[in-house]
């Protein structure tokens, strides 16, 4: 889903080691950078002889060599982004602290402390002036070894990964994502945080299968440059987060045998499968609920409306999925608005889903319920599932598409597709090239798109693969809403 509104190519810098044998440091760092559309320029700190098996020489360069590059980019090549990975000395970290008084921009550190193969790549000297670099940090992404060797502290329990997080982020680091490659489970968990204790703070826990992959070398620089690449393009940083876990995954599943040890990842182009996709969560565990699906037939025409009254009129004319949406009634007056519906839709043999209202949705055994993003932390989702009611979950973007997946809905909604004027909403319209990407690429869902769709642009919507087409105005605000609808549904009709 690349971002076709950039002027120019966005430009990443990688400030690392050079690797000779082509498997970590910068090498990855590039693949990783072009993989996702923007152009990579290298600073490097050290001229590193290695090979599959063993780092045989740091070679590290000068603080006048490495200034000598920053200087030489800055104001021909300024980054979008910048990803630092290897510091040996130093001399290096004065090199780049001195750059960063005058960059303000996205800085995303993978701190390498430690090669996979043992050796230190970083002095003791080094470790502690590494620490002076935190306040301009954005995003600091340790494994578990270098987060003990980040903290002094031993990590045995998943408490202990927020204490030294916690640590960490208190001593001016903005945001810290913890790589849970290190773990023996079958699945691998990173774990993100964006606040100290005390102050206003999100954080998550990524999931995903663990992959038995064995080439699996430049891990850590390809996500760093990864989410720093995603970020340049503009996404949020928790995308940016999500769409370099995807990368990773994909970049594992394609690594490939070189040399006599292990080879290294490929991270191939954006990344378009389900299952390089995280389940983006609040726990480390897995949920283990589950939702009914919503039947062999598509959603089809999926009018959202705010009465019984509305429901009503549709379902006597044929339609077969509607979301009662009410948002100006309490108490019995809501109850009996959600009764009325429910039995309308039942006549018609209609799927009715209740937004929001998800304790009344079961207690008059609706068809399904939808839910925003905003309202996932509130609903008792166990509860929606228990009673064996559907969830459909609207989503906008790749942090909300990997936090519904780990919930496993029975839809998910797309939006908005055109602009709209139903909902206030901080994104911008997805167009039907980024609906297309979402519905192929979770492809195992249904997919519902919503925002903007009326009449005219109807056909081009069918034309994607979703299973259902979701409007408010096109239908509650047209002369002749009952005309509308069936037009649309004709339409669908003839398509199959
Ligand atoms: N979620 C995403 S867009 C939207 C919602 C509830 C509003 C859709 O309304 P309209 O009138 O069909 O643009
Ligand atoms: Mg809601």
């Amino acid at each position: 889903m690349k971002q076709k509104t950039q002027k120019r190519t966005p430009i990443v810098w990688s400030v690392a080691g050079s690797d000779c044998s082509g498997l970590a440091g910068q090498v990855a760092d590039i693949r990783a950078i072009e993989a996702l559309g923007a152009h990579a320029c290298m600073i490097t700190t050290a001229v590193t002889a290695q090979n599959s098996k063993k780092v045989v020489a740091l070679n590290p360069l000068s603080e006048k060599q490495i200034t000598s590059q920053f200087n030489a980019l800055k104001d021909d090549l300024p980054a979008d982004a910048i990803k630092v990975g290897l510091l040996p000395t130093v001399e290096s970290i004065e090199a780049l602290k001195e750059f960063l008084k005058e960059y303000d921009g996205k800085l995303v550190v993978d701190p390498v402390m430690v090669s996979s193969s043992g050796k230190a790549l970083m002095d003791a000297k080094a470790q502690e002036a590494f620490k002076t670099l935190y306040h301009h940090i954005d995003l600091l992404t340790p494994n578990i070894p270098e987060l003990e060797l980040l903290t002094s502290r031993k990590i045995e329990k998943l408490k202990d990964i927020e204490f030294a997080v916690d640590d960490i982020l208190s001593a001016g680091v903005k945001a810290v994502l913890v790589k849970g490659g290190h773990s023996n489970e079958d699945f691998c968990a990173d774990y993100f945080c964006d606040g100290a204790v005390g102050k206003e703070t999100e954080s998550f826990w990524l999931r995903s299968e663990r992959q038995h992959q064995a080439n699996t070398r430049g891990t850590g620089c390809v996500l760093a440059a990864s989410i720093a690449t995603a970020w340049a393009l503009n996404h949020s940083l928790k995308d940016a987060i999500v769409i370099g876990k995807m990368q990773i995954n994909q970049a594992i599943e394609n690594g490939y045998r070189v040399g006599l040890g292990k080879g290294p990842l490929k991270p191939l182009s954006w990344p378009a499968k389900q299952r390089y996709m995280p389940m983006l969560s609040d726990h480390y565990e897995e949920k283990d609920f589950s939702f009914p699906d919503c039947g062999e037939q598509k959603l089809g025409l999926y009018p959202v409306v705010d009465s019984a009254q509305w429901v009503q009129r549709l379902v006597a004319i044929g339609v077969t999925t509607i979301q009662l949406r009410v948002k100006d009634l309490v108490g019995e007056e809501l109850e009996e608005e959600i009764k009325n519906a429910i039995a309308s839709a039942e006549k018609y043999n209609a799927r009715l889903f209740i937004n929001d209202y998800w304790q009344l949705a079961i207690k008059h055994k609706a068809y399904g319920v939808h839910l925003g993003q905003e309202d996932l932390d509130s609903a008792d989702l166990y509860a929606i599932s228990k009673a064996g009611l559907r969830l459909g979950i609207s989503t906008h973007c790749y942090y909300e598409v990997a936090r519904a997946h780990a919930i496993k809905p029975s839809y998910l909604a797309c939006g908005p597709v055109y602009h709209t004027d139903s909902k206030q909403m901080p994104w911008i319209p997805h167009g039907v090239e980024n609906l297309s990407y979402w519905v192929d690429t979770m492809s195992e869902y249904p997919w519902v798109a919503i925002g903007g769709i009326n009449l005219e642009r109807f056909e081009e919507v069918a034309k994607t693969k979703v299973s259902g087409i979701a409007m408010i105005s096109a239908i509650t605000q047209a002369e002749n809403p009952a005309s509308i609808a069936q037009q649309m549904m004709a339409l669908l009709a003839k398509k199959q």
